[in-house]
């Protein structure tokens, strides 16, 4: 490269860059994407995606001596200054670069276009929601770390050692990520938890189990919020599209330890587009730099001798098949196969306790209780007694379920459009709805409530999906540590490695598989 593009290239690259995260929405014109300037690079380790799998692995190569560079689509927020926005105020972090919130109901409100944290794919029977910026899906999940059921772990994963798990990696995970549980006394007379009291209450009469369920969420923190001692987050509206305060997210823990090892660096705005395998078995990867407009700005070419793929589910699975699609890499048959939504299905009851005081007019967006129906072997289900903080009494109760995934789904590539295809429809969710329909008519018969006609077409939402999983399975389309089969240098460490179903909420268990996958790759491959 001579010094006069050198000179152009870098004033491109390097102050776009710069600006882009903070004047993104000033630099709406930029060149047409051909004439975009392209740099080459050359990197020994890359992990594509910083959310979970990738926090962990980019934290333990550090701590092992390695250089890491994380390449992450979404906006690095903390480094930003951009604060994030409530549900009732969205703002720049409500939708990854829409006009109008992205929630599932009560799209009401439009928004700038920016590359905000919350993302959703939409398929003919499924919405996928997703997590966009450094921290990936901790930015924007409710926090429930929560535990497999041991039973149910060893008989999706049995190609794991569940001693070895719930001996060493889930405790691991659980100290690395911080998880507390709400205090009793707390919890009883907080305002803003009267819908979980209800829940609970509802549930009991109708002869349900409840349980309560950890999380990521500071609750020391919210007791201090609910005194005013400090700004309110989880008390003031704030989840999905991020928080301001109170969550510990992968930027506060993972992240940040891997960063002060001096070994790591993260370059928030880059998409990674394809993955081509050289055949001296490195791997190139043509990223786009875009600002926060989504224009692009730059693109660059990056050869890595190592690559862990860390994209999510459906991050990973379309770099993988798209990649595959256009001849640039090649992958199996396994790939793509036993991909499930975790059994998600929401459902909900209106008008309850509707003549006696509802649910309350605050609601934390932290959820902390749910139903715990996982034994009974007609309608095994977990539910979440998740909150509605719409700031009025809307008396209702909404939940957030997770079945078995009998009939599991695939994932394939198509060239025509370009996009993936999801080969999931009613039939994959069937049991789900009768699981569904089994709660809310028992809770109904006993505690009065309608269908939650209000918030679903014909109060069931089948398609709502926060927890995609599989379709790299771990074993099947992997090695037992995560090397994608027929490669030598290349990982996937996300939630694909798990085939579709956990049936609890699933990070806890992704963050501990990845521990799991990263110290044998270390071992065996970064010698
Ligand atoms: P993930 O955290 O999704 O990170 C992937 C990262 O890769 C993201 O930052 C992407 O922006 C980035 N990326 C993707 N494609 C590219 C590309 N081409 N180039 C560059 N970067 C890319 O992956 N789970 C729980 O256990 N408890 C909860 O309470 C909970 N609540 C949730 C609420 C919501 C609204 C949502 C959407 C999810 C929730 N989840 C919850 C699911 C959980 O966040 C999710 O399973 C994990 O975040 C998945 O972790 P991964 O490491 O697979």
């Amino acid at each position: 490269m001579d010094r006069k593009t050198f000179i152009q290239l870098s004033a491109m690259g390097t102050g776009a860059l710069f600006f882009s995260s903070f004047f993104g929405n000033l630099f709406a014109k930029t060149p047409p994407i051909g004439e975009l300037p392209v740099t080459e690079h050359s990197i020994e380790n890359v992990i594509i995606g910083t959310g979970y799998g990738g926090a962990v692995s980019a934290l333990r190569l550090c701590e092992a001596g390695h250089k890491v560079t994380m390449l992450e689509m979404g906006l690095n927020w903390g480094k930003s200054g951009i604060p994030f926005s409530a549900m009732r105020n969205p703002n720049e972090s409500a939708a990854w670069l829409r006009t109008r919130t992205i929630a599932p109901f009560m799209n009401i409100f439009s928004v700038p276009k920016f590359t905000g944290t919350l993302d959703r794919w939409d398929f003919p029977e499924l919405k996928i929601w997703m997590g966009r910026g450094v921290g990936g899906g901790s930015l924007v999940n409710g926090g429930m770390a929560v535990t497999p059921k041991r039973n149910y772990f060893q008989e999706v994963l049995p190609q794991l050692d569940s001693e070895l798990f719930y001996s060493k990696y889930f405790p691991l995970v659980k100290k690395e990520l911080g998880v507390n549980v709400i205090d009793e006394d707390f919890l009883n007379k907080c305002s803003f938890y009267k819908f979980n009291r209800v829940g609970e209450e509802e549930a009991h009469k109708a002869g349900f189990k409840t349980i309560r369920v950890p999380n990521v969420y500071d609750f020391k923190y919210m007791e201090r919020e609910y005194r005013n001692e400090v700004p309110r987050s989880a008390l003031a509206g704030e989840v999905i599209y991020g928080n301001n305060h109170g969550k510990v997210t992968l930027d506060k823990n993972y992240l940040k330890k891997a960063e002060d090892t001096g070994k790591l660096n993260i370059l928030d705005l880059h998409k990674v587009e394809h993955i081509t395998h050289n055949a001296d078995d490195s791997y190139t990867l043509e990223v786009t730099v875009i600002n926060t407009d989504g224009i692009p700005l730059a693109k660059k070419k990056i050869t890595a001798k190592k690559l862990i793929l860390a994209a999510g589910t459906m991050g990973t699975l379309d770099l993988l098949l798209r990649s595959a699609a256009e001849n640039r890499l090649k992958t199996d048959e396994n790939l793509g196969k036993n991909w499930g939504n975790n059994g998600n299905f929401m459902t909900g009851r209106n008008f309850v306790k509707a003549f006696t005081g509802g649910t309350g007019v605050q609601h934390s967006t932290i959820p902390v209780g749910g139903v715990d129906n996982w034994e009974d072997a007609n309608h095994p289900f977990f539910t979440e007694i998740a909150p509605l903080p719409m700031g009025m009494n809307v008396a209702t109760t909404l939940y957030l379920m997770i079945n078995r995934v009998k009939k599991p789904g695939h994932v394939t590539f198509d060239k025509v459009t370009g996009r993936l295809d999801m080969h999931w429809d009613k039939t994959n969710t069937a049991e789900m709805l009768k699981n569904a329909q089994y709660f809310v008519r028992k809770m109904n018969k006993v505690n009065g409530g309608t269908r939650s006609h209000m918030i679903f077409h014909n109060g069931f939402g089948a398609d709502v999906c926060y927890h995609p999983l599989g379709g790299a399975v771990i074993g099947k389309a992997t090695d037992s540590y995560g090397k994608l089969n027929g490669h030598n240098n290349l990982y996937v460490i996300d939630g694909s490695l798990i085939p579709g179903t956990i049936g609890v909420n699933p990070f806890l268990t992704i963050t501990a598989i990845a521990e799991y996958c990263i110290e044998n790759i270390i071992k065996k491959d970064f010698t």
